[in-house]
């Protein structure tokens, strides 16, 4: 299937906006990058809701739309990562299709596996303007997840459920703004169990609103995430309104009683909220949130960061601040198995879409934009060569390999010539000289096309 020229013309508009934003805001002088957090910089993220699964984390997210002057969510997102560094994008997992009686608002939700199976819970906008809870159930982590219901798992019109299944198989689903409720589910995961709880916001439970905050009678907002670490109960949530901050209340048991414990995460920067999430990996603990950090951020253009935490020796967990660093990298890559394009620590410019070959692809690649994949192990020996297999309905251009940062050591070149079309493959090899040890990797795509130069869908070094 080739491209059309008015696919061509998008692809050259929304390649080379983002590449000029970029590029200015996260290279210094030298051209070394700063920055790993936020995660994702291929688009505008929100909401996550991470879940370990076979020593990789899946983090669930809402998408931003660019440009946007309101929550404009039409899709969520997946991404995954084994070393809590280099993310592959795993494209569009659910989107408002999916509830044939929604009419907007992809909002934030949670997964959980239960049963050989994944259920995704759900805020979204009825046709009658009113929000209500979905749930979505898939035989894969990574999807396609249909309706389970053809109808509301709950309509009270609110919103954000976070879900967890109690030590005696017991799941629950909290969730809510204004107010917080939680229901018992049953083993089946997509129906309720009598009626809805609503949990008496007390200033001991949810601690009191912060002077200049919207009016409520405690701090909670939205955004609850619920877990259970050493015999005690967490909620950990959105507090005030706006800006929101992060705060949470431990309990005794999962339904409470709640005792509020105090901020976990000031207001971070250009967005007005923040949705909290927790997650142990590894042997380590991670608190994700968003923020307005890319160019372009702001309250309707959020994106996704990541920040490694200990807790404090009596439970408590201490205040976490926002970095451009984001959490180290657990381990190294191998650069000797195939490696996804769209497996990225940080990248300026390009975007990801449905690869032909299945699976994503990294696309809208233009002179200048570059990938960095973390942590590379070439080993004492080195590589010899790298294979890229890519695509262009174009003249194609460049990859530049370089190590450390976008102008640093140029290992090997590889030329990209047309193939033809968006979605004629070929595996380009090119020498590589004085790849050594672990290094952070730098892909740069250079070409003298003002068009879309490529499109990249998996390397391998040799
Ligand atoms: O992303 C839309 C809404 O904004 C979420 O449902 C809230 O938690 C807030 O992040």
């Amino acid at each position: 299937m080739g491209i059309s020229p008015v696919q061509v013309m998008l692809r050259f508009i929304a390649g080379f906006l983002p590449a000029l934003l970029f590029f200015g805001a996260i290279m210094d002088l030298a051209g070394t990058a700063k920055a790993d957090n936020p995660v994702i910089q291929t688009l505008y993220s929100a909401d996550p809701a991470p879940l370990v699964l076979n020593n990789r984390v899946y983090l669930f997210t809402g998408h931003d739309e660019d440009g946007s002057k309101t929550f404009n969510m039409r899709d969520w997102r997946l991404y995954s990562s084994a070393d809590m560094a280099n993310w592959q994008d795993h494209g569009v997992i659910m989107n408002l299709a999916t509830f044939s009686w929604a009419s907007e608002r992809a909002w934030a939700g949670q997964v959980i596996p239960r049963n050989g199976k994944f259920y995704y819970y759900v805020p979204v906008q009825q046709k009658n303007g009113a929000m209500a809870i979905g749930v979505a159930v898939s035989d894969s982590v990574t999807g396609p997840y249909r309706d389970a219901l053809g109808k509301p798992l709950v309509a009270n019109n609110e919103i954000d459920p976070t879900v967890y299944i109690d030590d005696n198989g017991q799941a629950y689903l909290y969730w809510g703004n204004p107010n917080l409720w939680y229901a018992k589910l049953n083993q089946d995961m997509v129906s309720i169990s009598g009626s809805p709880v609503q949990v008496a916001l007390t200033t001991a439970g949810f601690g009191g609103r912060r002077s200049g905050a919207n009016a409520r009678a405690t701090s909670f907002e939205e955004g609850p995430w619920i877990y259970k670490r050493n015999n005690l109960w967490y909620l950990v949530y959105a507090a005030n309104c706006c800006s929101e901050d992060i705060r949470y209340s431990t309990g005794p048991s999962i339904t409470g009683p709640w005792t509020y414990r105090g901020v976990i995460m000031a207001t971070a920067g250009a967005s007005f909220t923040n949705h909290p999430a927790v997650l142990d990996f590894n042997g380590s603990s991670y608190f994700f949130y968003h923020n307005g950090a890319l160019p372009g951020g702001g309250g309707y253009t959020r994106s996704v960061a990541v920040e490694k935490f200990n807790y404090n020796s009596d439970g408590t967990i201490p205040t976490i601040a926002t970095t451009t660093s984001g959490s180290p990298m657990i381990g190294t890559l191998s650069p000797y198995v195939r490696q996804e394009a769209e497996t990225i620590a940080f990248s300026s410019g390009l975007k990801t879409e449905t690869c032909s070959e299945g699976g994503m692809a990294v696309s809208f690649i233009n002179n200048n934009d570059y990938i960095k994949v973390k942590g590379v192990a070439f080993g004492t020996t080195g590589a010899k060569s790298l294979s890229a297999r890519v695509a262009s309905a174009g003249s194609g251009g460049k990859i530049e390999v370089r190590l450390g940062s976008t102008t640093g050591t140029l290992v090997g070149t590889c030329t990209v010539a047309g193939t033809g079309s968006w979605t004629t493959w070929a595996t380009v090899t090119c020498p590589i000289s004085g790849a050594k040890g672990t290094q952070d990797l730098f892909f740069r795509f250079t070409g003298s096309g003002s068009d879309t130069l490529f499109t990249f869908n998996w390397w391998m070094f040799e």
